[in-house]
Protein backbone atom coordinates (compact mmCIF):
# COMPACT_ATOMS: atom_id res chain seq x y z
CA UNK A 1 0.00 0.00 0.00
CA UNK A 2 1.55 3.30 -0.62
CA UNK A 3 1.83 5.76 1.88
CA UNK A 4 -1.32 7.72 1.13
CA UNK A 5 -4.42 5.55 1.52
CA UNK A 6 -5.94 5.87 -1.48
CA UNK A 7 -9.70 6.02 -2.08
CA UNK A 8 -12.35 5.67 -4.48
CA UNK A 9 -15.51 6.94 -3.54
CA UNK A 10 -18.58 5.21 -4.62
CA UNK A 11 -21.47 8.02 -5.38
CA UNK A 12 -21.46 11.04 -5.93
CA UNK A 13 -24.75 12.33 -4.52
CA UNK A 14 -25.65 14.65 -1.00
CA UNK A 15 -23.36 11.68 1.62
CA UNK A 16 -20.87 11.11 -1.58
CA UNK A 17 -20.08 15.33 -1.83
CA UNK A 18 -19.66 15.72 1.86
CA UNK A 19 -17.20 12.70 2.05
CA UNK A 20 -15.47 14.19 -1.02
CA UNK A 21 -14.86 17.26 0.37
CA UNK A 22 -14.46 15.72 4.17
CA UNK A 23 -11.40 14.06 2.80
CA UNK A 24 -10.07 15.95 -0.07
CA UNK A 25 -9.68 18.77 2.87
CA UNK A 26 -9.91 17.51 6.34
CA UNK A 27 -8.41 14.45 6.41
CA UNK A 28 -5.15 13.04 7.34
CA UNK A 29 -3.05 10.39 5.43
CA UNK A 30 -5.37 9.78 2.67
CA UNK A 31 -6.66 11.28 -0.78
CA UNK A 32 -9.10 10.47 -3.11
CA UNK A 33 -7.91 8.78 -6.29
CA UNK A 34 -11.24 8.05 -7.90
CA UNK A 35 -15.04 8.97 -8.00
CA UNK A 36 -17.62 6.51 -9.07
CA UNK A 37 -21.26 7.47 -10.34
CA UNK A 38 -23.21 6.37 -13.18
CA UNK A 39 -23.94 10.23 -13.48
CA UNK A 40 -20.74 11.04 -15.50
CA UNK A 41 -21.23 14.62 -14.89
CA UNK A 42 -21.90 14.37 -11.42
CA UNK A 43 -19.37 12.82 -11.00
CA UNK A 44 -17.09 15.44 -13.00
CA UNK A 45 -18.28 17.96 -10.77
CA UNK A 46 -17.33 16.40 -7.63
CA UNK A 47 -13.92 15.68 -8.87
CA UNK A 48 -13.58 19.33 -9.76
CA UNK A 49 -9.85 20.48 -7.82
CA UNK A 50 -8.94 16.99 -6.70
CA UNK A 51 -5.80 16.54 -8.13
CA UNK A 52 -4.69 12.64 -9.55
CA UNK A 53 -8.09 11.58 -9.36
CA UNK A 54 -10.04 9.97 -12.28
CA UNK A 55 -13.69 9.60 -12.59
CA UNK A 56 -15.67 5.92 -13.43
CA UNK A 57 -18.60 5.27 -13.95
CA UNK A 58 -18.47 1.22 -13.30
CA UNK A 59 -16.74 0.74 -10.01
CA UNK A 60 -14.92 -2.59 -11.01
CA UNK A 61 -12.80 -0.57 -13.07
CA UNK A 62 -12.15 1.66 -10.23
CA UNK A 63 -11.32 -1.30 -7.74
CA UNK A 64 -9.03 -3.23 -10.19
CA UNK A 65 -7.38 -0.28 -11.75
CA UNK A 66 -4.18 -0.17 -9.14
CA UNK A 67 -4.67 3.17 -7.95
CA UNK A 68 -7.31 2.06 -5.25
CA UNK A 69 -6.90 0.91 -1.81
CA UNK A 70 -10.45 1.45 0.21
CA UNK A 71 -13.70 2.18 -1.35
CA UNK A 72 -15.92 4.85 0.46
CA UNK A 73 -19.71 3.71 -0.55
CA UNK A 74 -22.21 6.74 -0.48
CA UNK A 75 -24.74 4.86 -2.98
CA UNK A 76 -28.13 4.50 -1.94
CA UNK A 77 -28.76 0.98 0.29
CA UNK A 78 -30.02 -0.54 -2.34
CA UNK A 79 -27.21 -0.55 -4.08
CA UNK A 80 -24.80 -1.61 -1.42
CA UNK A 81 -24.64 -5.17 -1.60
CA UNK A 82 -23.12 -5.10 -5.56
CA UNK A 83 -20.15 -2.82 -4.71
CA UNK A 84 -19.21 -4.98 -1.36
CA UNK A 85 -18.98 -8.45 -2.18
CA UNK A 86 -17.04 -7.74 -5.19
CA UNK A 87 -14.97 -5.17 -3.46
CA UNK A 88 -14.48 -7.87 -0.10
CA UNK A 89 -13.61 -9.97 -2.81
CA UNK A 90 -10.66 -7.82 -3.57
CA UNK A 91 -9.21 -7.48 -0.05
CA UNK A 92 -10.13 -3.40 0.16
CA UNK A 93 -11.24 -1.16 3.30
CA UNK A 94 -14.65 -0.26 2.85
CA UNK A 95 -16.55 2.33 4.79
CA UNK A 96 -19.85 1.54 3.49
CA UNK A 97 -23.10 4.40 4.38
CA UNK A 98 -26.09 2.93 6.15
CA UNK A 99 -27.74 0.81 6.01
CA UNK A 100 -24.98 -1.74 5.62
CA UNK A 101 -28.02 -3.12 3.16
CA UNK A 102 -31.85 -3.08 3.08
CA UNK A 103 -32.14 -6.44 4.78
CA UNK A 104 -31.06 -8.95 6.88
CA UNK A 105 -30.45 -11.59 4.01
CA UNK A 106 -28.63 -9.07 1.68
CA UNK A 107 -26.60 -8.03 5.10
CA UNK A 108 -25.89 -11.61 6.13
CA UNK A 109 -24.44 -12.20 2.67
CA UNK A 110 -21.91 -8.98 3.10
CA UNK A 111 -21.09 -10.96 6.40
CA UNK A 112 -20.87 -13.97 4.59
CA UNK A 113 -18.13 -12.95 2.28
CA UNK A 114 -16.17 -11.76 4.70
CA UNK A 115 -16.17 -14.87 6.74
CA UNK A 116 -15.17 -16.29 3.86
CA UNK A 117 -11.71 -13.81 3.20
CA UNK A 118 -11.32 -14.75 7.04
CA UNK A 119 -10.52 -10.63 7.75
CA UNK A 120 -12.65 -8.24 8.38
CA UNK A 121 -12.71 -5.23 5.54
CA UNK A 122 -16.12 -3.32 6.02
CA UNK A 123 -17.05 -0.57 8.73
CA UNK A 124 -20.59 0.67 8.49
CA UNK A 125 -21.06 4.21 8.84
CA UNK A 126 -22.96 4.90 11.72
CA UNK A 127 -21.25 7.93 12.58
CA UNK A 128 -23.31 8.76 15.77
CA UNK A 129 -20.65 6.20 17.04
CA UNK A 130 -17.73 8.90 17.04
CA UNK A 131 -20.16 12.01 18.38
CA UNK A 132 -18.99 13.17 21.76
CA UNK A 133 -22.19 13.34 23.19
CA UNK A 134 -23.44 9.97 22.21
CA UNK A 135 -19.76 8.64 23.91
CA UNK A 136 -20.30 10.50 26.88
CA UNK A 137 -23.64 8.34 27.56
CA UNK A 138 -21.47 5.08 26.65
CA UNK A 139 -18.87 5.65 28.70
CA UNK A 140 -21.41 6.03 31.58
CA UNK A 141 -22.98 2.82 31.04
CA UNK A 142 -19.36 0.93 30.46
CA UNK A 143 -18.19 2.00 34.08
CA UNK A 144 -21.58 1.82 35.81
CA UNK A 145 -21.10 5.32 37.57
CA UNK A 146 -24.44 5.65 37.58
CA UNK A 147 -25.68 2.69 38.36
CA UNK A 148 -27.38 0.43 35.75
CA UNK A 149 -29.06 2.05 32.84
CA UNK A 150 -32.94 1.70 33.07
CA UNK A 151 -34.23 3.52 29.81
CA UNK A 152 -33.20 5.32 26.81
CA UNK A 153 -35.62 8.38 25.67
CA UNK A 154 -34.85 9.45 21.93
CA UNK A 155 -35.87 11.99 19.67
CA UNK A 156 -34.94 12.07 15.93
CA UNK A 157 -36.42 14.81 14.21
CA UNK A 158 -35.73 16.01 10.25
CA UNK A 159 -36.73 19.28 8.63
CA UNK A 160 -38.04 17.39 5.68
CA UNK A 161 -37.58 14.45 3.74
CA UNK A 162 -36.57 13.92 -0.05
CA UNK A 163 -38.92 13.44 -2.99
CA UNK A 164 -37.96 9.63 -3.13
CA UNK A 165 -38.60 8.86 1.15
CA UNK A 166 -40.65 6.11 1.05
CA UNK A 167 -42.75 5.11 4.12
CA UNK A 168 -40.52 2.15 5.13
CA UNK A 169 -37.78 4.47 4.78
CA UNK A 170 -38.30 5.78 8.42
CA UNK A 171 -37.35 2.39 9.50
CA UNK A 172 -34.54 1.52 7.58
CA UNK A 173 -32.87 4.87 6.70
CA UNK A 174 -33.85 7.20 9.75
CA UNK A 175 -34.46 4.60 12.89
CA UNK A 176 -31.77 2.43 11.82
CA UNK A 177 -29.25 4.67 13.26
CA UNK A 178 -31.29 4.31 16.45
CA UNK A 179 -30.85 0.42 15.98
CA UNK A 180 -27.27 1.41 15.89
CA UNK A 181 -27.21 4.04 18.41
CA UNK A 182 -28.90 2.08 21.16
CA UNK A 183 -26.92 -1.36 20.61
CA UNK A 184 -23.37 1.03 21.16
CA UNK A 185 -24.60 2.61 24.30
CA UNK A 186 -26.03 -0.48 25.73
CA UNK A 187 -23.66 -2.68 24.48
CA UNK A 188 -26.78 -5.06 24.19
CA UNK A 189 -29.13 -6.45 21.27
CA UNK A 190 -31.90 -5.20 20.90
CA UNK A 191 -34.52 -7.68 20.88
CA UNK A 192 -38.34 -6.43 20.35
CA UNK A 193 -39.42 -3.34 18.20
CA UNK A 194 -42.83 -1.79 18.52
CA UNK A 195 -43.90 0.91 16.50
CA UNK A 196 -47.38 3.64 17.62
CA UNK A 197 -49.06 5.43 15.41
CA UNK A 198 -51.19 8.85 15.66
CA UNK A 199 -52.53 11.86 13.70
CA UNK A 200 -50.38 12.35 10.52
CA UNK A 201 -49.08 15.98 10.01
CA UNK A 202 -50.43 17.07 6.90
CA UNK A 203 -47.30 17.99 5.69
CA UNK A 204 -46.31 14.78 4.84
CA UNK A 205 -46.42 13.99 0.72
CA UNK A 206 -45.46 10.51 1.16
CA UNK A 207 -47.77 7.46 0.64
CA UNK A 208 -47.60 5.23 3.73
CA UNK A 209 -45.31 7.94 6.06
CA UNK A 210 -46.33 7.89 9.21
CA UNK A 211 -45.46 11.52 10.74
CA UNK A 212 -44.92 11.46 13.76
CA UNK A 213 -44.31 8.23 15.16
CA UNK A 214 -42.91 6.67 17.83
CA UNK A 215 -40.71 3.44 17.83
CA UNK A 216 -40.02 1.66 21.04
CA UNK A 217 -37.73 -1.11 21.43
CA UNK A 218 -36.44 -3.89 24.97
CA UNK A 219 -32.19 -4.67 24.69
CA UNK A 220 -31.29 -8.19 25.61
CA UNK A 221 -31.19 -7.04 29.51
CA UNK A 222 -34.80 -5.25 29.70
CA UNK A 223 -33.73 -1.79 28.61
CA UNK A 224 -36.91 -0.01 27.75
CA UNK A 225 -36.26 2.47 24.66
CA UNK A 226 -38.36 5.18 23.30
CA UNK A 227 -37.64 6.93 19.69
CA UNK A 228 -39.69 10.01 18.73
CA UNK A 229 -39.71 10.24 15.57
CA UNK A 230 -40.70 13.61 13.43
CA UNK A 231 -39.10 14.04 9.65
CA UNK A 232 -40.69 17.15 8.54
CA UNK A 233 -40.98 18.90 11.23
CA UNK A 234 -39.73 21.65 9.41
CA UNK A 235 -38.38 23.55 11.77
CA UNK A 236 -34.62 21.46 12.19
CA UNK A 237 -32.16 18.79 12.70
CA UNK A 238 -32.24 17.49 16.04
CA UNK A 239 -30.92 14.36 17.56
CA UNK A 240 -31.50 14.22 21.36
CA UNK A 241 -30.72 11.39 24.11
CA UNK A 242 -31.69 11.02 27.43
CA UNK A 243 -30.14 8.67 29.52
CA UNK A 244 -32.37 7.63 32.90
CA UNK A 245 -29.51 5.43 34.96
CA UNK A 246 -30.28 4.23 38.37
CA UNK A 247 -28.62 7.27 40.14
CA UNK A 248 -28.87 9.76 37.20
CA UNK A 249 -30.35 11.53 34.07
CA UNK A 250 -28.20 12.34 31.35
CA UNK A 251 -29.12 14.11 28.35
CA UNK A 252 -26.82 14.70 25.27
CA UNK A 253 -28.39 17.06 21.86
CA UNK A 254 -30.78 19.24 23.77
CA UNK A 255 -31.26 22.49 22.05
CA UNK A 256 -28.38 21.64 19.10
CA UNK A 257 -31.03 22.27 16.26
CA UNK A 258 -28.90 22.40 12.70
CA UNK A 259 -30.25 22.97 8.90
CA UNK A 260 -29.06 19.31 8.60
CA UNK A 261 -27.37 16.16 9.67
CA UNK A 262 -23.97 17.15 7.98
CA UNK A 263 -23.68 20.19 10.36
CA UNK A 264 -25.34 18.34 13.47
CA UNK A 265 -22.46 15.47 12.81
CA UNK A 266 -19.91 16.91 11.50
CA UNK A 267 -17.70 16.16 14.16
CA UNK A 268 -18.82 12.65 14.63
CA UNK A 269 -18.57 12.15 10.62
CA UNK A 270 -14.75 13.55 10.59
CA UNK A 271 -13.80 11.46 13.72
CA UNK A 272 -15.50 8.39 11.58
CA UNK A 273 -13.87 9.10 8.74
CA UNK A 274 -10.36 9.88 9.87
CA UNK A 275 -10.21 6.50 12.03
CA UNK A 276 -11.44 4.63 9.18
CA UNK A 277 -8.49 5.55 7.22
CA UNK A 278 -6.31 4.94 10.34
CA UNK A 279 -7.53 1.78 11.00
CA UNK A 280 -7.26 0.57 7.61
CA UNK A 281 -3.74 1.65 6.76
CA UNK A 282 -3.05 -0.61 10.02
CA UNK A 283 -5.42 -3.44 8.38
CA UNK A 284 -7.92 -3.42 10.89
CA UNK A 285 -11.74 -1.82 11.28
CA UNK A 286 -12.03 0.93 13.46
CA UNK A 287 -15.64 1.04 13.92
CA UNK A 288 -19.37 -0.75 13.39
CA UNK A 289 -18.87 -3.66 11.31
CA UNK A 290 -19.89 -5.70 9.08
CA UNK A 291 -22.21 -7.88 12.15
CA UNK A 292 -23.09 -4.26 13.53
CA UNK A 293 -24.40 -3.34 10.18
CA UNK A 294 -26.27 -7.27 9.87
CA UNK A 295 -27.97 -6.78 13.33
CA UNK A 296 -29.57 -3.31 12.41
CA UNK A 297 -30.82 -4.65 9.40
CA UNK A 298 -32.31 -7.73 11.28
CA UNK A 299 -33.72 -4.39 13.43
CA UNK A 300 -35.16 -2.88 10.52
CA UNK A 301 -36.64 -5.89 9.37
CA UNK A 302 -38.41 -6.23 12.70
CA UNK A 303 -39.55 -2.23 12.60
CA UNK A 304 -40.94 -2.79 8.77
CA UNK A 305 -43.72 -5.23 10.15
CA UNK A 306 -43.79 -3.30 13.68
CA UNK A 307 -45.34 -0.48 11.22
CA UNK A 308 -47.31 -1.75 8.96
CA UNK A 309 -48.93 -3.27 12.16
CA UNK A 310 -49.02 -0.32 15.07
CA UNK A 311 -49.36 -1.97 18.36
CA UNK A 312 -48.06 -5.49 17.53
CA UNK A 313 -44.69 -5.95 19.14
CA UNK A 314 -42.08 -7.97 16.34
CA UNK A 315 -38.75 -10.13 17.73
CA UNK A 316 -36.06 -9.77 16.19
CA UNK A 317 -34.29 -12.74 14.64
CA UNK A 318 -30.44 -12.88 14.30
CA UNK A 319 -28.24 -15.76 13.45
CA UNK A 320 -25.44 -17.10 15.60
CA UNK A 321 -22.57 -14.24 15.55
CA UNK A 322 -19.55 -15.41 13.88
CA UNK A 323 -16.53 -16.65 15.06
CA UNK A 324 -14.95 -13.43 13.17
CA UNK A 325 -16.93 -10.54 14.90
CA UNK A 326 -16.75 -12.15 18.79
C1 LIG B 1 -30.32 10.44 6.52
O1 LIG B 1 -29.85 9.55 5.55
C2 LIG B 1 -29.47 10.35 7.75
O2 LIG B 1 -28.55 9.60 7.85
C3 LIG B 1 -29.91 11.22 8.84
O3 LIG B 1 -29.08 11.14 9.96
C4 LIG B 1 -31.33 10.89 9.21
O4 LIG B 1 -31.77 11.79 10.20
C5 LIG B 1 -32.24 11.01 8.00
O5 LIG B 1 -33.56 10.66 8.35
C6 LIG B 1 -31.75 10.09 6.89
O6 LIG B 1 -32.57 10.26 5.76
Amino acid sequence: MSEDLRIAVVGAGRMGSDHIERIHHRMERARITAIVDIDEARAQAAIEGIDGARVYTDFTEAITSGEVDAVLIATPGFLHEDVLLPTITQGLHILCEKPLTPDSASAWRVVQAETAVGRKLVQVGFMRRFDAGYQRIQQAVASGEHGELLALDCEHINPDVPAAYTGSNLIDDTVVHEFDGVRFLTGEEVVSVQVRTGKNSRRVQTEGLQDPAQVLMDTTSGVRVSVNTHVTAQYGYAVTTRAAFEDTHLQEGVDQVCPGFEERFVDAYDREVQDWIDGALRGEVAGPDAWDGYACAACCEAGLRAIAEPGITVAVELNEKPELYR
